[in-house]
């Protein structure tokens, strides 16, 4: 049936504000589309929300990224899934997960992904699509990925060397081949090719043998093809016929390679924007928008990173978040968490919600730092960034500190089981971002969370 309400998008999006207002919290979720974003520099825990609410979801979608990406769940006997392509929503058995046109797809990767999956009881059939006009990521980009950074040298970007920045870089050129191009063999291999000798006319010596990968594909497209779809007409017609769509952002807005600490940063727009058109749902069908924000910083790879901790605290800190890379196990940079940065995100995603998590990794902490404003050449900056490496690496930052609680709260379950301190910084996070805190994250596994009335 279509969907029955016909009002135009803003009209909707009032009476949905309403609707909300008058039901119980845990009423509030699902709703019919939902967005899940990182707000800092990656790793918040957008998987483990994701996991959560695809338990009332029906389409989980990616929509940007690739395997670059690292989204570790659990599920309820406690079982870790490390996930780089194949979308959070894979452990709802009733959901269908969808990789959207916008994400940089390597075949081999997704392949060893679905049987790691597959080996762990977790069947893919019939429940994983996959968008035709993905751009398909070969070893090429990773080699030129990894030429690439060895070239910068002391000025590394520190790219997790899973071939992004180039499969967008063909993408933009418009010599990638795309999941389509499958179809028909002649062409594709002419296309493989021709974009193979462009890459060596740059890189001469470039380990990569396109003969063997076309060989290789040619079996690779038997297996692929059958998952593959318009997704963008699925998920166009499951959300006109009612049905539930999570969309799950990879990577985060500080990462956006227009809104980020460029050239610090991936080669996708990991805020609002890329999900539309990494998808192809138009952006006045959005309910929620959830943005995900650790209680502290994280950030992998180099680049300006204003509130960073160092020495003892930092390594202390890393140490009880176990902040290594989900996808290459490269330690995480550690930080206070940064209002301006997080504002920042807010502003241009529209955040209708957040999501705090590992407030746990703070509780043997005494006192809790957090950053409201950057000060910089008589400026203060407390939702917006400058936008050159040299400003952001001179800033200073001010700070608000505030109590710690001190006792382990892994297993509190209720907003009255925390400690007062942890909801009074719970409390202060909300204020000075504007936004509800829904959902409070005191531990990994799935049912670690705080729902906030
Ligand atoms: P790339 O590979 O071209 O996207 O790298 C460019 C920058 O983007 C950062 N980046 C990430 N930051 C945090 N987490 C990511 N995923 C993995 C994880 C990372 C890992 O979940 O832990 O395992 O190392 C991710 N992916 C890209 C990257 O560090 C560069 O700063
Ligand atoms: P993502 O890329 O945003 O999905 O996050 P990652 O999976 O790369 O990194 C987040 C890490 O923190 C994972 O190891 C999660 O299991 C873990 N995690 C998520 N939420 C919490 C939390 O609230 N507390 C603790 N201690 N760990 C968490
Ligand atoms: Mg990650």
């Amino acid at each position: 049936a279509p969907r029955p309400c016909a009002h135009p998008p803003a009209a909707r999006r009032r009476r949905t504000v309403a609707c909300r207002a008058s039901q119980q919290p845990a009423e509030r979720f699902p709703a019919q589309v939902c967005v899940v974003l990182g707000t800092q520099w990656g790793d918040e825990g957008k998987g483990k929300l994701v996991d959560i609410l695809a338990q009332q979801y029906d389409v989980v979608a990616r929509a940007q990224g690739g395997a670059n990406a690292g989204h570790t769940i659990y599920d309820d006997k406690g079982t870790k899934y490390a996930l780089h392509l194949v979308p959070s929503g894979v452990l709802n058995k009733g959901a269908t997960n969808v990789i959207g046109h916008g994400v940089v797809v390597h075949v081999p990767a997704l392949f060893e992904e679905m049987a790691e999956l597959e080996s762990k009881g977790v069947e893919l059939g019939g429940r994983l699509l996959v968008s035709d006009r993905a751009h398909l990521l070969f070893d090429l980009h990773k080699e030129v990925d990894g030429a690439r950074e060895a070239e910068l040298a002391g000025n590394k970007i520190g790219t997790t060397k899973r071939g992004i920045g180039p499969a967008y870089a063909s993408k933009a050129t418009r010599n990638g081949l795309r999941v389509c191009d499958l179809r028909d063999w002649e062409s594709f291999t002419k296309k493989l090719r021709t974009l193979a000798a462009d890459a060596k006319a740059r890189f001469p010596d470039l380990p990569y043998d396109e003969e063997r990968d076309i060989a290789d594909y040619k079996s690779y497209a038997e297996k692929l093809l059958p998952f593959v779809t318009d997704t963008i007409e699925y998920v166009n017609n499951a959300y006109d016929s009612g049905r539930r769509i999570l969309i799950e952002g990879a990577n985060a807005t500080m990462l956006d390679v227009d809104f980020g600490t460029y050239p610090f940063v991936t080669s996708s727009n990991p805020s609002i924007g890329g999900i539309v058109t990494g998808l192809g749902l138009a952006p006045g069908k959005f309910d929620a928008i959830i943005g995900v924000a650790k209680a502290y910083t994280t950030r992998v790879g180099a680049g300006p990173y204003p509130t960073e901790i160092f020495g003892d605290l930092g390594e202390k800190i890393r140490e009880i978040g176990r902040e290594y890379g989900t996808t290459t196990g490269r330690p995480r940079r550690v930080g206070w968490l940064d209002m301006v940065a997080l504002n920042y995100a807010t502003k241009l995603n529209g955040f209708t919600h957040l999501n705090l998590t590992k407030l746990d990794v703070l509780s043997e902490l005494k006192e809790i730092k957090v950053a409201v404003a950057y000060k910089h050449a008589g400026k203060r900056y407390t939702s917006s960034m400058p936008p050159d490496i040299p400003t952001l690496e001179a800033v200073e930052v001010e700070y608000e500190t505030l109590p710690g609680w001190g006792t382990d709260i892994s297993n509190v379950r209720t907003w009255e089981g925390l400690p007062a301190a942890a909801r009074a910084y719970v409390e202060r996070v909300e204020q000075l971002a504007g936004v509800e805190v829904r959902w409070i994250g005191v531990g990994p596994g799935r049912d670690a969370v705080v729902t906030k009335p």
